[in-house]
């Protein structure tokens, strides 16, 4: 460790930062004070999580910025006296492991568990106070029982199922795709454009939680609007109504969701999708070999494709009978109508949907308007739908009626004539979970020779991933087909079945990792009164862009066990802090692009300290920020300035640690303290409550100059310099949430304390004793009247008091004040010494 000052010529900060921040990391993982105890704390308990990494071998800033976050919060968690869990693992199953198999033919578990040994030693080297006793790899055994475990539970309570389901088909990976998992129509990963293909896959019924999920939104305070909206709009909630219309020829019934039944008399056609079940027996002979050449051309194209060719379809040669007019309309397929929401057919209302009436005038369908603005001539030919609520007409029983107030009433009658209900409908789908990948966790289901499906017993998990696997067969559903270890199994009774093949989506990895950080040896995934005690995370932070897919299957899968009795509350997270990206040239930093800051490099020019400061500097966290080299520099060259500062002091503070602070007598020693504490106090707010690191960071900057400037002041003051010392340790407390090995190294070195700094309390609020006012107003007396107020500094001496009587009397004093300096004037002292009243005698 540094023993001289740089002003007594030792090496300056940038040349010692490498030495000294990992000296100080040897000290922490000695003594171990980032481990949690997880049962029979007397403390009240912080759990923080940064969400965990995917091992791809190369640590980036955002890790930087997600665990400084953490970091920050969970230091803080524990100056404050509470007991913190902030764990580390590693998302440890998916495609690049696979990948890298492929093409170099290194075995997915071999590749993954080196770029954990590589990554835990890059973030490593950002001092994070992680607790690693409690490190887990989802790729691990010990961890894939337990998310096994935990899909028998969701099979036990129907949650987990088989379907035939359209699925997106991802060419290039070769696999399915949840529909989180495409984005503009593209895989998420590959970029290749996705094709529908139909397969049987294993689902979860998230469904079955859309409305509680939706509900538990109102509760997120914790969480930020954005992120709350996000999942707003991703379970998308629809309040409408289902209405059937009945096929004369065959005496068979569509029924269509729409949201606005209040248009239900301007029903021109109705439209069914290309998936929907019944479309064969709802298409006439004539129509039928145009509507199955339609209908394969559909299905060939890629989502976007269908989506923007949205003016296409053709007629099925069926009519359709709309229950409250009786008109009789014609049915269409078209490629616009999504198989999978609502029930797959629609009903047309060219006059009040815009895209209705384009595919009305494309196909020349009629349009008749139902909805009208009080003073619109009835009759005038539209030119685009009339999308806003109107005045009812052509509407039968509710014509007259603001539509608004129509939907509810057209529902009533409907329900009263069995012809139609109402009905809420949500956006989001059942999540399928089946990938036809080898590097995820083996599904625990058999097949009989009969079909029907037998659970592995929970006592023979795992199912373990063997290794036997030709990565390079095509053709196979997945690779661990090609196991024959693995694919054949023979029962107890004899009978030889097929083991699943498929592996789960690892968003189910992270979906429960949470409760496995809790775990007690592997007797059982998580010990329930642990769950009780530290569920749900006090503070979750990761990127915006996981608000919707892994945060949404997290709560789920938090619901579900909830209803299960294996955790407290339904809600997992209470403070989600999603973080911005950090852009390099405007763009968000990615390798193929080549625009990438290594944290590694960084760290080795810089130290880390720098730039854990630096990244949460200037910009509010969940805004995106621009790298700056300037910036980054500027931060260095802060903490360097500082280092110097504090090695110094050295000589003149005492040599003891100070968490209370010291008596003071006089304004100088009460001020600093008031300010100091105070100080403190916001940088905990800001840090706790508003989230606003930066905020914090500027006060780090604004005491550094105050602590500099003070020191000056000390002289041979014993009581200033303690104060000065209490006012250091306490600045470095506040430093240590951001830069942490400076402010331990420097704590340790001003104390001479032989354990860390991250032992100790955090700066006791502020007492409003030592809030010292610089000045103060004196009551002026005449002959033992009031007459009138003046204002001193606190410290003024009796001639200066005199002196300013003199300068500023009072109005009705102004001719009758003596020279300064005058007998007759007398200042009367409180106990604190302070002046508080001013006698004037005149004879
Ligand atoms: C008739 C109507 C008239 C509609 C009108 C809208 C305006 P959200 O809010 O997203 O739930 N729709 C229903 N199922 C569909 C499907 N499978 N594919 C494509 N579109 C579908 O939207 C519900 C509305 O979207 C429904 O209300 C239906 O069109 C359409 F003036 O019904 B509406």
């Amino acid at each position: 460790m540094v023993e001289e000052s740089p002003r007594s010529g030792a090496a300056p900060y940038s040349e010692i930062v490498g030495d000294l921040e990992s000296a100080i990391r040897e000290l922490w993982a000695a003594e171990g004070v980032d481990q949690a105890r997880l049962d029979d704390s007397p403390k009240p308990r912080r759990y923080v999580l940064g969400m965990f990494p995917y091992p791809s071998g190369k640590a980036h800033l955002g890790h930087v910025m997600v665990y400084s976050i953490a970091d920050a919060v969970a230091r803080l968690g524990r100056f404050k006296g509470q007991e913190v869990l902030n764990p580390l693992g590693w998302d440890a199953f998916g495609l690049p492991a696979e990948n890298a198999a492929i093409k170099n033919g290194v075995h997915p578990a071999d590749w993954t568990a080196a770029n954990i040994e590589v990554m835990r030693d890059q973030i490593g080297r950002a001092g994070f106070s992680f607790d690693l006793s409690r490190e887990l790899n989802t790729s691990s055994p010990e961890f894939y029982k337990w998310t096994q475990w935990l899909f028998l539970k969701l099979y036990q309570h129907g949650q987990a199922y088989r379907a035939q389901s359209w699925v997106n088909w991802d060419p290039e990976d070769k696999t399915v795709l949840a529909n989180e998992q495409v984005i503009d129509g593209r895989g998420w990963r590959s970029g290749a454009l996705i094709e529908r293909r139909k397969m049987e896959q294993w689902c979860l019924r998230i469904t079955d939680y859309a409305q509680a999920l939706y509900d538990g939104l109102d509760e997120l305070e914790g969480w930020s609007s954005r992120a709350v909206n996000a999942q707003r709009y991703w379970i998308g909630r629809s309040e409408g109504a289902e209405i059937d219309f009945t096929v004369p020829e065959t005496g068979s019934v569509i029924t269509v969701f729409t949201t606005r039944p209040d248009t239900v008399f301007g029903v021109t056609s109705l439209t069914i999708a290309p998936e929907h079940p019944d479309l064969a027996a709802l298409t006439s002979a004539q129509a039928r070999p145009a509507v199955d050449a339609y209908v394969a051309q559909v299905l060939r194209q890629s989502e976007v494709d269908r989506q923007t060719d949205d003016k296409m379809g053709v007629a099925t040669g069926i009519t359709a009978i709309n229950p409250l007019t009786g008109d009789q309309v014609p049915v269409w397929v078209s490629g616009y109508v999504i198989g999978s929401y609502g029930t797959g057919a629609i009903m047309n209302v060219p006059a009040h949907d815009q895209r209705d009436f384009d595919f009305a005038v494309l196909h020349g369908l009629p349009v008749k308007q139902v909805i009208f603005d009080g003073a619109a001539p009835a009759g005038a030919e539209l030119t685009a739908a009339h999308t806003q609520p109107g005045t009812m007409r052509d509407s039968g029983p509710f014509d007259g009626m603001k539509s608004t107030d129509a939907i509810t009433a057209i529902i009533d009658a409907m329900q009263e004539q069995g012809v139609g209900r109402r009905k809420v409908r949500f956006r989001l789908r059942d999540w399928s979970i089946g990938r036809q990948r080898y590097w995820g966790c083996p599904i625990p289901m058999l097949r009989r020779a009969d079909g029907t499906w037998e659970p592995v017993p929970e006592q023979d998990l795992p199912v373990r991933l063997p290794r036997d696997i030709d990565f390079q067969a095509t053709g196979v559903r997945s690779p661990l087909a090609t196991s024959e270890s693995f694919s054949v199994v023979t029962l107890p009774d004899g009978e030889r079945v097929e083991r699943e093949v498929d592996t789960m989506d690892t968003f189910m990895d992270s979906a429960w990792y949470a409760w496995r950080f809790l775990a007690a040896g592997d007797g059982e995934a998580w010990p329930v009164q642990r769950a009780n005690s530290w569920m749900p995370i006090d503070y979750y932070v990761g990127g915006l862009e996981h608000a919707t897919q892994h945060m949404i299957y997290f709560r789920y899968l938090s619901h579900f066990l909830h209803s299960i009795g294996l955790t407290p509350v339904r809600e997992p997270v209470v403070n989600f802090l999603d973080n911005g990206m950090v852009k390099l040239g405007g763009s968000k930093m990615s390798k193929s692009k080549g625009n990438t800051i290594s944290p590694e490099e960084v760290f080795a020019e810089y130290g880390a300290d720098t730039l854990r400061m630096y990244v949460l500097s200037d910009t509010p966290f969940e805004k995106d920020r621009e790298w700056d080299d300037v910036g980054l520099q500027a931060k260095h060259r802060f903490l360097a300035k500082f280092y110097g500062f504090g090695t110094g002091l050295r000589e003149v503070l005492p040599r003891t640690v100070q968490n209370v602070p010291p008596a003071a007598t006089d304004a100088w020693g009460k001020s600093f303290v008031y300010e100091i504490a105070g100080t403190a106090a916001e940088v905990a707010v800001s840090v706790d409550e508003k989230r606003s690191f930066h905020t914090a960071i500027s006060h780090l900057h604004s005491t550094a100059a105050l602590l500099r400037a003070r020191s000056r002041e000390v002289g041979e003051s014993l009581e200033r310099a303690a104060i000065l010392g209490y006012a250091y340790q306490s600045y470095l407390k506040m430093l240590s949430l951001f830069a942490p090995h400076l402010a331990d190294t420097l704590w340790r070195q001003v104390t001479g304390a032989d354990e860390s700094l991250f032992r100790q309390p955090w700066v006791p609020e502020p007492d409003p004793a030592d809030l010292v006012r610089s000045s103060a107003e004196i009551v002026v007396q005449l002959n033992g009247k009031v007459v009138g107020k003046l204002v001193v500094p606190v410290d003024a001496d009796d001639d200066e008091i005199r002196q300013s009587l003199a300068d500023n009397p009072p109005p009705s004093l102004a001719n009758r004040v003596p020279d300064g300096g005058s007998q007759r004037v007398i200042v009367v002292r409180g106990r604190d010494g302070e002046p508080r009243l001013v006698s004037f005698v005149l004879k």
